[in-house]
């Protein structure tokens, strides 16, 4: 079935996997549990990588740089012909969000694993996705529209109230803001935002919004078919971020309760209805302290952490993009899906926490992967495998779950410890601090956390004893024993729980 919007659907048995890593491995693994034959393609880089052998068959793409080959559109289109393929998955990153691509797949007969093109066109361009979104109902941060003359942002200033934000129409992911708490000061800021912008972007179109101040990061999963049916699967919470980049990401969130669920996922379904989307996506909200909610943007891929999304509702996103892909209708109704439990995943980055978090390039010599209950490892890099700078430093995700947040934070730390990765330094360090911080235990944390509150100093003005009470509390809640029995015992085992590894204390 074809559709003006640059949609297709229909069975498909052989899929090319457009992409590498990680979700390389997760997709194929998908393809394969379906019964569907897999091809992947591999830059010279990647010649050795686990998605080469793990596919059916594999092609040479280009050389190692994004550029000259995961990014190539001919070469991808020409490969799946020659293989045969009737369907290719971008995966996320590279050409994922690409309407051209995605309208490329469909002219040339392929089915393309994701949304239309055209709702990847709308929600691509931040202006029309949030007018698009505003017209369904969807709550958008109060501002002004782009275009505004110096003298008209300024009087909205006072109706919007401070502080306020001069954000760049061509900025995004953080570029090109620029908070301003005074009146007096907005006049320069707007200028200065202009010169940036057009230094930047070659665009000085800058527009105000007011400032979510303390404001958590909170996105709703989408899934949809071709027959017009739209669900949600809950809330994913990822204000832990440095530099826009997120680091752990769990579900559901901490101060989502299921009044504030319903509401957001309703809101994130009609948004996704407004542009006939199919397939899935994530919405992204700002929260404030009060639970009011804003729209952010539409991301119309297959996140990284969607894990986290799949333990907590027991939905294979992975595989329900194929059968959507394929036309098939959703298995499912909103009444069907249920949140159980509680993911955190860890974002395992070849980078150096002790040093600015630069990228940390080199060759894995040992590699050691956690396991036992409630662990998952989804990981692209293998024992022997080159660390190069040509893609991003993400080299595999941790994912922990549990019955409680408790639990899943316990069996984080226990899985973070046993994580070997020798060779390359990693951000397995900063992962073990945060999972014992208080800020993150009692979940007092927003999107400034990690960059204006959060130190690799050991301990750093947190007590451990704070926490073990916690952790003896949760544990005395479950086990229904008394707390203070439980502290007294948990606060003598703090001083074994400076992070280094239990594995190290075991070996002695
Ligand atoms: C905001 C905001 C507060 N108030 N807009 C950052 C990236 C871009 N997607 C939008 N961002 C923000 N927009 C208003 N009106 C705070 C941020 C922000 C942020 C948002 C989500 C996750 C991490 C963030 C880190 C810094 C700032």
């Amino acid at each position: 079935m074809k559709r003006e919007d640059g949609l297709l659907t229909k069975r498909f048995d052989k899929l090319l996997i457009a992409n590498r890593g990680e979700i390389a491995m997760r997709i194929l693994r998908a393809c394969h549990e379906l019964g569907i034959k897999t091809v992947a393609v591999y830059s010279d880089a990647d010649r050795n990588a686990p998605h080469v052998r793990y596919a059916d068959e594999a092609y040479h793409i280009g050389a190692p740089p994004a550029r000259e080959s995961y990014l190539v559109i001919e070469k991808i289109l020409d490969i799946a012909k020659r293989s045969g393929a009737e369907a290719i998955h971008p995966g996320y990153g590279f050409l994922a969000e690409r309407a051209v691509f995605a309208q490329a797949c469909v002219d040339n007969d392929i089915v393309f694993v994701g949304p239309p093109a055209r709702a990847i066109d709308i929600m691509g361009d931040k202006q029309e996705a949030r007018q698009t979104v505003k017209a369904a109902g969807v709550p958008i941060v109060p501002g002004t529209e782009p275009g505004l003359n110096d003298e008209e942002m300024i009087a909205a200033a006072a109706e919007i109230g401070f502080p306020v934000l001069v954000k760049a129409v061509a900025g995004g992911g953080g570029k090109g803001m620029r908070p301003v708490h005074r009146a007096e000061d907005l006049p320069d800021a707007i200028a200065g935002a202009r010169r940036e912008a057009l230094s930047a972007f070659g665009d000085d179109v800058v527009y105000l919004e007011k400032m979510i101040t303390e404001a958590r990061h909170i996105e709703i999963q989408l899934l949809a078919d071709a027959h017009g049916n739209a669900v949600y699967l809950g809330e994913r919470e990822c204000s832990l971020q440095r530099r826009h980049q997120k680091l752990i990401e769990e579900a559901p969130s901490f101060v989502v309760d299921e009044d504030l669920r319903q509401r957001m996922g309703a809101v994130a379904v009609a948004a996704a209805k407004a542009v006939n989307y199919v397939n899935a996506g994530t919405i992204e909200f700002l929260v404030d302290k009060d639970k009011n909610f804003y729209f952010l943007e539409m991301n119309t891929r297959l996140q990284v952490e969607h894990p986290v999304t799949e333990l907590v509702t027991g939905i294979d996103i992975a595989q329900e993009m194929l059968r959507v892909a394929r036309g098939r209708k959703l298995r499912f109704s909103q009444e069907d899906i249920q949140i159980k439990g509680w993911a955190i995943e860890c974002r395992i980055n070849a980078e150096d926490p002790y040093n600015n978090y630069l990228p940390s390039t080199g060759t894995i010599t040992t590699m050691r992967l956690p396991t036992g209950p409630g662990v998952r490892v989804d990981t692209g890099v293998f024992p022997g495998y080159e660390i190069t700078p040509y893609y991003d430093s993400m080299i595999s995700k941790l994912i922990c779950y549990g019955e409680t947040r408790g639990e899943a934070v316990l069996r984080m730390r226990r899985a973070l410890e046993e994580y070997r990765i020798m060779g390359v330094k990693t951000n397995i360090p900063f992962h073990q601090i945060m999972v014992e911080s208080h800020r993150f235990l009692t979940g007092q944390f927003d999107t400034s956390f990690v960059e204006t509150r959060f130190s690799m100093e050991e301990g750093e003005g947190e007590s451990h004893d704070l926490e073990a009470a916690i952790f003896a509390a949760l544990a005395a809640h479950r086990q229904g024993q008394q707390a203070s029995q439980i502290v007294a015992r948990g606060a003598r085992d703090t001083s074994n729980w400076k992070w280094y590894s239990r594995w190290e204390r075991l070996r002695k």
